[in-house]
């Protein structure tokens, strides 16, 4: 009975540095130590949950059971010193719990001083294969998986495991004294670094002694080249995670000793023959133990039950999932991995400068940056764009008083619709692109020299170089304006003779000039009209126009802003034009027939508003009606 014991300590001292504190421990958890998972500074480190046996407590589904209904068993059991081993008998009823022996008794606390033991039916025929299926429930990486039998133990045995759930199985390990015939399979066969993931055949612990007690333990790792550098090999991680075990008895021991059945015994020559009649036997086992880790990849270290009562990793380092085997959403900056011992290889979160809670990984980014950062931005909001949601999206500019991360640090760049060129404006400035003569950070107004227009096209048009002021009051007269002006510069007295002489007399007030060609177009107000001959000038806006050659020598002389008495017509002046084609002109180019209105020229009379004339030229005017002019 010692020599199991030993092995299983060694075992454990194999599996774990940590204590093997079972979940029996009715204490465990009851402390709240720091968390394993990070160090004192706060950075993450690889954390495990702690070792146990995994078996324990949980149902085991056997293939057959004793006492239903109450069956006779018996054994040979040793005594030790030399005295003569002695044949008992017991009667295993599954209606009373004292000779009961179900399957729960494989998973109990397992005690030395009350051993109890599951036993299958009593069976005489082979192959008859007797099995145990114990589910986990979860992935856990298992470094042991034990077997302490009340019956002698199996000649031939098999392990196998799941790691799906009991969808599918694979073969763990397989015990035989003639392993190839029964399994076919070379016996203790050399494991290379080529086939570690191979389940092996030993006709080791096939002993038939000892009789009772006797141990069938399979270390999953032992003897397997890479279980020291367990870190670094995917394939001992993938072959030590199991969901689910099944331990199959394919043959029992049948010594002379235990021929407890009338019939002839002795090995069959042929263990795979359809069947063969044996001496009554069974299978009685005390423990059966699953040693190992609940599986949480380095980043938990402890498993818990959720709220469907599933056992579940309470996993760290933005990990999740039952084995915290992915990253937690918005942690995809590099992509999942397995802790171990120098680099805990926690998901890390993307850099979306809170305005982004959705980020995708980009294996490309990840490689271009050096496998340093592959997170990508989905949705920026706060008007941001870019893989980290770094700068502002067409349309908004930044704002470099707040920073990247603040919810305005984009502002809109609000380019005007027509004076700007475009959406766009500057990153850093918020600059629109302006139009040519637009200026102001959204485009907004003129530039000097510039004036506004109608056209959305070019909104600024240049202020035309000709001034009116300079034009009205030019010093640089013309050389010949002496002679050019005679005789009528300098006369500005009125009297009846020059009214009766003139077409037209008029009060104006003189509003704007542009330049057409060699002619000054003022636009004017009549302010009153005294005399008109031809069509009758009406009061309001009127054009008054004058030859350039004539302003720039003052004959007339005519300022902005200001009020004129303009008489001018017949005697070498043009008339009112307010017709095509009127009068001919007198000493300057005819402005022709598209400028309608008023002409005044070096023979006009256009002097400033005195508003003491008024009486007098009502006189002149009803003196004319009195046809005081034909007389003059
Ligand atoms: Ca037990």
């Amino acid at each position: 009975m010692r020599e199991p014991w030993r092995c299983l300590l060694g075992l454990c001292l194999l599996a774990c540095s940590a204590s093997t504190h079972s979940a029996a421990n009715p204490f465990a958890g009851q402390q709240t130590p720091p968390d394993p998972c990070y160090d004192d500074t706060g950075a993450a480190r690889r954390c495990i949950p702690e070792f146990i046996n995994a078996a324990f407590g949980k149902e085991v589904m056997v293939s057959s059971v004793c006492g239903r209904p109450p069956s006779r068993s018996c054994s040979v059991v040793e005594r030790g010193d030399d005295r003569p081993s002695v044949r008992s008998c017991q009667i295993c009823d599954a209606s009373d719990p004292r000779r009961a022996h179900p399957a729960s008794y494989l998973t109990d606390l397992n005690s030395a001083h009350n051993l109890t033991c599951w036993q299958s039916e009593n069976l005489n025929t082979s192959p008859h294969n007797v099995t145990l299926t114990l589910s986990l429930g979860k992935k856990f990486e298992i470094t042991y998986v034990s077997l302490q039998f009340c019956s002698p133990r199996p000649e031939s045995l098999a392990i196998y495991k799941s790691m799906d759930y009991g969808k599918t199985w694979m073969p763990y390990q397989f015990y035989s004294s003639q392993c190839r015939r029964i399994y076919n399979r070379p016996n203790k066969a050399t494991i290379t670094k080529q086939n570690e993931q191979e389940a092996l055949c030993t006709d080791g612990h096939t002993d038939l002694y000892p009789l009772s007690g006797g141990l069938i333990a399979f270390s999953t790792l032992d003897g397997r080249p890479s279980g020291k550098d367990f870190d670094n090999s995917p394939v001992l991680q993938d072959w030590v995670t199991v969901t689910d075990i099944r331990v199959v008895f394919s043959r029992p021991q049948l010594p002379r000793e235990l021929g407890a059945g009338s019939n002839s015994g002795g090995r069959d020559d042929d263990p795979m023959a359809v069947t063969s009649t044996l001496p009554t036997y069974f299978y009685a086992v005390g423990d059966f133990q699953v040693g190992g880790r609940c599986k949480c990849n380095g980043h938990g270290s402890r498993c818990l039950k959720d709220k469907e009562g599933k056992l579940v990793c309470d996993c760290k380092h933005n990990t999740e999932g039952p084995e915290c085997d992915r990253c937690k959403p918005f942690h995809y900056d590099r992509p999942w991995q397995r802790a171990n011992a120098r680099e805990a290889n926690e998901c890390l979160p993307c850099n979306c400068n809170l305005h982004a809670r959705r980020c995708r990984f980009n294996m490309e980014l990840y490689k271009l940056s050096g496998r340093k950062s592959g997170g990508v931005c989905m949705n920026c909001r706060h008007n941001t764009a870019g893989r980290h949601c770094h700068y502002c999206k067409e349309g908004f500019y930044r704002d470099m008083a707040r920073p990247i991360t603040h919810r305005r640090a984009c502002k809109a760049c609000d380019c005007h619709p027509v004076g700007a060129a475009g959406k766009t404006c500057n990153q850093t400035t918020g600059q629109c692109p302006c139009k040519d003569g637009v200026t102001g950070i959204t485009c907004n107004r003129c530039a000097k020299g510039y004036q506004q227009s109608r056209s959305p096209v070019a909104p600024c048009i240049k202020i035309p170089v000709v001034n009116p002021t300079a034009v009205v009051s030019s010093t640089e007269e013309p050389a010949d304006c002496e002679s050019y002006c005679k005789p009528v510069k300098g006369n500005l007295k009125i009297n009846m003779k020059k009214y009766c002489k003139k077409d037209y007399a008029v009060q104006v007030n003189v509003l704007d000039m542009e330049t057409v060609g060699d002619w000054a177009k003022f636009s004017v107000n009549l302010v009153s009209v005294y005399k008109s001959r031809g069509e009758p000038l009406k009061r309001g806006d009127n054009i008054l126009w004058v030859h350039m050659k004539d302003l720039a020598c003052k004959c007339p002389k005519i300022q902005m802003s200001k009020r004129f008495l303009v008489m001018g017509g017949s005697d070498g002046g043009t008339g009112t034009g307010t017709g095509p084609g009127v009068g001919p002109g007198g000493g300057a180019t005819s402005p022709g027939a598209e400028r309608v209105g008023l002409m005044a020229d070096k023979n006009s009379l256009v002097i400033q508003w005195r508003d003491v004339w008024t009486r007098r030229l009502r006189k002149f005017q009803r003196k004319e009606k009195k046809g005081k002019c034909s007389k003059a």
